[in-house]
């Protein structure tokens, strides 16, 4: 019920796509474009992902067609609360475990956990994301960006080379993007670019850490559009972007990296020859599949360092499995313990995919890596628990 009283429909989605190997697991998107096929793929991936992170997590992913931008906390809370209404049926702590992803942050994983807790009258983890002072991890807000920074040094080392004064193009401004420029700026990168789905912002002296604490309070806290990062800081431009247009300029910009962070697709044929003809190395997916096929063949065909969204954003889910540990525990860890294992993690899952690469006839092809390596963990467990 909206705050003007009205009742507003929408339709949600749970998809359980694998519980070969653990609870299904994976997030949760709240955005006007899902419907079912967005979430059959995204769910697809998170099976993949999961068995690369090498815990014991199987694969899912839901949400809905409701759009929170713009909503009142009180309408994003009875949304959630009516969502959790027929959810609850289907999750639990050894069933399926949803978290966040786009338009879904720690507000409303806090809603979503409150309706399940009244409905079933038991406080577990359910859901991960959770705020830290009722059951949530160190380090989970930060998971999904770092990981993605941790996996591209990864990635460059086997050049010899390092982030420090490297120039990188990210895309979008949400949790992901946020916290992959916080890495790249202690790393010594220089980020120049972030956006959301109205235009990006390209600042060529970088945004350093003062530009990204604006950046997050404009989007955490005020909910507010990138736009005003170029009315605030002068030496940022911005460019309004129209998706139906041929290609996206943020992708057409000298650089070494690119980290697209925002959403699927974001980078299609034309995007990503700019990137080469850029000099681009190295792109790491923070996003999940936001390359088209055309575009994967042309990094590869260039060879590219292209570390594909199931490998490199599988920190944000790695820590949140880490998360269910840690409540199945009854404890917490500290942001060194947490962040260690993030760093083991992902190092874990770069090696993976260049080993099953290699083993397979495609070496430095860590596309081919991730998809054999999560493939082969999958089936061998379904083969090992026979046809039921
Ligand atoms: P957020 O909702 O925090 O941020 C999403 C960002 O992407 C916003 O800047 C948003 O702009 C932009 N965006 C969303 N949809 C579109 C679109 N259709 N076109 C252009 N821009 C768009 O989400 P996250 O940062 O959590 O997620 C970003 C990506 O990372 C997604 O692909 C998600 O699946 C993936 N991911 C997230 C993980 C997590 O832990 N959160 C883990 C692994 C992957 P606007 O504000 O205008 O909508
Ligand atoms: O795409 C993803 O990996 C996520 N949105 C995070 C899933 C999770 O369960 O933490």
């Amino acid at each position: 019920m909206d705050d003007q009283g009205q009742i507003q429909v929408n339709r949600g989605f749970r998809i359980e796509m694998s519980s070969a190997i653990g609870p299904y697991k994976g997030g949760l998107r709240f955005h006007p474009s899902v419907n079912l096929g967005i979430l059959k793929f995204l769910a697809f991936e998170q099976v993949f992902k999961n068995a690369l992170t090498t815990l014991p997590m199987g694969g899912g992913k839901g949400g809905s067609d409701f759009n929170p931008k713009g909503k009142s906390d009180m309408e994003v809370m009875r949304f959630c609360q009516s969502f959790m209404a027929e959810l609850f049926r289907h999750i639990g702590p050894d069933t399926d475990v949803p978290a966040g992803d786009i338009g879904v942050g720690a507000r409303e994983i806090g809603y979503l956990f409150g309706m399940y807790k009244k409905l079933r009258n038991e406080f577990t983890g359910v859901l991960t994301g959770k705020s830290l002072n009722w059951g949530g991890s160190l380090i989970r807000p930060e998971a999904t960006g770092y990981g993605s920074v941790y996996f591209a040094a990864e990635m460059l080392a086997t050049k010899g080379q390092t982030l420090e004064g490297k120039t990188c193009l990210v895309s979008g401004s949400g949790n992901v993007a946020q916290h992959t420029l916080e890495k790249l700026i202690e790393l010594g990168a220089k980020p120049v670019t972030c956006s959301d789905s109205s235009g990006y912002i390209f600042d060529p002296e970088g945004i350093d850490r003062d530009k990204l604490a604006f950046l997050m309070t404009l989007k955490n806290v005020r909910r507010g559009r990138v736009k005003e990062f170029a009315e605030k800081f002068p030496t940022a431009a911005y460019t309004p972007v129209d998706p139906a247009e041929e290609f996206n300029p943020l992708w057409n910009h000298k650089a070494d990296c690119a980290f697209p962070s925002a959403t699927q697709n974001e980078i299609n044929a034309v995007d990503a020859k700019h990137l080469v003809d850029n000099g681009i190395i190295m792109v790491c997916e923070g996003a999940n599949m936001p390359t088209v096929p055309a575009g994967i063949d042309i990094f590869i065909e260039h060879r590219l360092l292209y570390g594909p969204g199931k490998a490199a954003n599988a920190g944000g889910v790695s820590v949140s499995g880490l998360e269910m540990t840690q409540n199945s525990m009854r404890l917490a860890w500290t942001r060194e313990e947490v962040d260690n294992r993030l760093r083991m993690i992902m190092k874990s899952i770069h090696h993976t995919c260049l080993a099953a690469a290699e083993q397979y006839g495609t070496p430095g092809n860590y596309m081919n890596g991730a998809n054999i390596a999560g493939f082969v963990k999958v089936v061998d467990a379904m083969l090992d628990q026979g046809v039921v």
